[in-house]
């Protein structure tokens, strides 16, 4: 039986036909339906009621996730495809993508979602939330610790991992001008003058330099939320942690703000070393740290600005430091207490780092200049001195040394790697900044570079890259190369620009190659700490990179080389290379607030993001990116101005 309602609405319906017919098919099928809802008792029509409107609401949360998934998917299919994507390491990558096989694509990249999602539910169930890095790879929390220059590179396999098996990086066949066989010009290009105003620390000039000054912004920021006036910011934990406690990333970064421009920036720091800064800190700093980062980034702030406030920081810091000298013999103890000021040898043994007592003389020296006080000249001069006259082979250095005796440890590793390098580099700036008069540093960077040349430069296969390997207790050679070694084709680059040999030029060309290749073989596009180098004929990949070896620490060395070579050559590929590596930088290590070393330079779902932003990624490694894509010979030239190994501009004097 119908009732009312059910009559009236069928009249509607069917007076509501715009065509004038009569569907009876139509309203018969509706009046049936309507029959059976009316049958149904009130518990079934709940029942129906419910079914509809669950299915009602999981459609509203379904389509819209269908949707972005389509939109990820979308994107991942596409991304092989952008140019500024494409890595070598994803070259195998590629090959499938460039078929036609676009649903195959498609299946892969929802598996890759899939497994993003797991790995999500499986993070977040552990512990504090894991962060979306940009590109929409997961970044776990936490994450070992890093340690310094000497922690950092005693992180290699633990025991039983030597010799696990070695995942080669597939190689590319090389097309670039690696000038293995050619001619190198040994000349100096200066870069096309360009329109500034004059300034050349008004602010970036193009739209690279955007980019990088965009990108410390980014970092500040963060740094500032999170860290102001401490160390070193942790992006994850959104936090700091505390080295010397001196408020370290800020003072590392005072000469990047005045270069980049970033006045409102560079005052608010300045105001708070000026009025809110400790030095009288009641800790053991390791001295060469603290000179290279605190003490030059005051010494490089002072002359960029003149401003008083930052040497009277410079030379309390330099009292401060001086009875690391007190050790009896010339080499100082590698820490000193800033309160106490009492010195000691390093906790983990009996002996300093050669490039750790060899890689203070830029800074000390430059102090006595504009003090007009001996005294820090002459300790670290000391240390040269002494270090001139120990026997070496061919000019290279064991990697200890002992503070109480003075000797170099002669079973020690020979390398341009950690606990080396700084040693090469500072030889040959230490003659630059005394304007080439000092011939005993300039002799002893000569002898070493043939050192390098006779006993560690090899070549891989099978596409002969040149690299520079290390003597295991001082004899053994290891193809090994840790990414700390890229900093010496910046530094052979400016030896030669300086007068030494043309060939110096040559073997870095070569090596600066080698370290692009470095970043650009990885799946991420990122260096790894340590690489490895094939030697065997008939082997497919040149690079080998050991499972302990793969994290990314935002270091700069092969920044810095890039900027040198540019500055030198005006070779464009110098810049697209930097660039390179800098949307590698942009994607794999850019997080919500701020940037973040990373486990895996390998794995491009899951890079494992640490919890730590070194304050050299703002000291040194935008730094040298601001500059390598600036066409201003003036900003900071190098006819004017020695960088110290923390890229902190020092001036070159004429004598000293
Ligand atoms: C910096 O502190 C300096 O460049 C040092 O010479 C080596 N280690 C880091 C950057 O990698």
């Amino acid at each position: 039986m119908w009732s009312s309602v059910d009559r009236k609405d069928y009249t509607a319906i069917s007076l509501g036909n715009p065509y004038g017919h009569y569907d009876n098919s139509k309203q018969v099928r509706s009046a049936s339906l309507w029959r059976q809802w009316n049958r149904l008792s009130r518990l079934q029509r709940s029942v129906v009621w419910l079914i509809v409107i669950l299915g009602a609401l999981s459609c509203l949360y379904l389509v819209p996730s269908m949707l972005q998934d389509r939109d990820e998917l979308d994107k991942l299919s596409k991304k092989p495809w952008h140019k500024d994507d494409v890595k070598a390491g994803d070259l195998n990558r590629q090959k499938e993508i460039k078929g036609p096989n676009l649903e195959e694509l498609k299946r892969r990249a929802k598996k890759q979602l899939e497994d993003e999602k797991k790995t999500t539910l499986k993070i977040k169930k552990k512990g504090p939330p894991g962060k979306r890095l940009h590109d929409g790879s997961l970044q776990a929390p936490g994450g070992p610790r890093d340690g310094d220059k000497g922690q950092d590179n005693q992180q290699h396999a633990p025991p039983g991992e030597q010799n696990v098996v070695l995942t080669p990086v597939k190689d590319k066949k090389e097309a670039d001008t690696n000038d293995v066989k050619g001619k190198v010009e040994a000349k100096y290009v200066s870069p096309a003058p360009v329109q500034t105003d004059g300034d050349p620390f008004s602010g970036p000039k193009n739209n690279q330099q955007k980019a990088v000054v965009d990108a410390f912004r980014h970092a500040w920021k963060a740094y500032k939320k999170y860290a102001w006036g401490h160390d070193q910011l942790r992006p994850i934990s959104k936090d700091f942690e505390e080295w010397f406690g001196v408020g370290l990333t800020l003072i590392d970064s005072l000469d990047t703000m005045y270069i980049m421009g970033l006045k409102e920036e560079f005052k608010e720091a300045r105001d708070w070393v000026a009025n809110e800064m400790s030095l009288d800190v009641n800790r053991d700093v390791n001295l060469f740290e603290c000179t290279i980062r605190v003490l030059g980034g005051f010494l490089s702030a002072y002359h960029l600005t003149k401003d008083q406030m930052f040497l009277d920081k410079a030379r309390d810091l330099g009292d401060r430091l001086l009875p690391a000298f007190g050790s009896g013999s010339k080499v100082p103890f590698s820490d000193v207490n800033l309160k106490t000021h009492k010195a000691h040898p390093p906790r983990w043994g009996p002996d300093s780092s050669t490039s750790e007592v060899t890689t203070i003389q830029l800074e000390f020296r430059d102090l006595s200049k504009i003090t007009g006080d001996p005294k820090y000249a002459l300790a670290a001069d000391e240390v040269t001195k002494h270090v001139h006259g120990l026997p070496k082979k061919d000019g290279l250095v064991p990697i200890f040394i002992n503070a109480r005796t003075g000797n170099l440890r002669s079973s020690g590793t020979i390398t341009l790697g950690a606990r080396g390098d700084s040693y090469y580099e500072y030889l040959l700036k230490m003659w630059v900044q005394s304007g080439k008069t000092n011939d005993m540093v300039k002799d002893d960077y000569v002898e070493s570079v043939e050192g390098i040349k006779k006993h560690l430069v090899r070549l891989t296969e099978p596409n002969k890259l040149t690299y520079v390997g290390e003597l295991l207790s001082g004899s053994m050679f290891s193809p090994k190369m840790d990414h700390l070694v890229c900093f010496l084709p910046g530094t052979l680059a400016l030896g030669h620009i300086n007068g030494l040999d043309p060939q110096h030029m040559e073997l870095a060309k070569k090596l600066l190659y080698t370290c692009y290749q470095m970043y650009e073989k990885m799946p991420t596009g990122l260096s790894p700490e340590i690489a490895y180098f094939n030697q065997a004929p008939g082997a497919p990949d040149d690079i080998i990179v050991k499972p302990a070896d793969r994290h990314n620490l935002l270091r700069p060395e092969t920044v810095e080389s890039l900027f040198y070579m540019y500055r030198f050559t005006g070779d464009k590929k110098y810049r697209e290379w930097g660039w390179k590596i800098f949307l590698a930088f942009e994607k794999y290590t850019k997080l919500e607030e701020g940037y973040t070393s990373i486990s895996n330079v390998m794995d491009v779902r899951n890079p494992r993001p640490r919890n730590k932003m070194e304050s050299f990624f703002l000291g040194e490694t935008l730094k040298y990116f601001y500059l390598l894509f600036s066409d201003d010979p003036n900003l900071i030239p190098l006819d004017k101005y020695v960088f110290n190994t923390e890229a902190h501009p020092l001036p070159i004097y004429s004598s000293l």
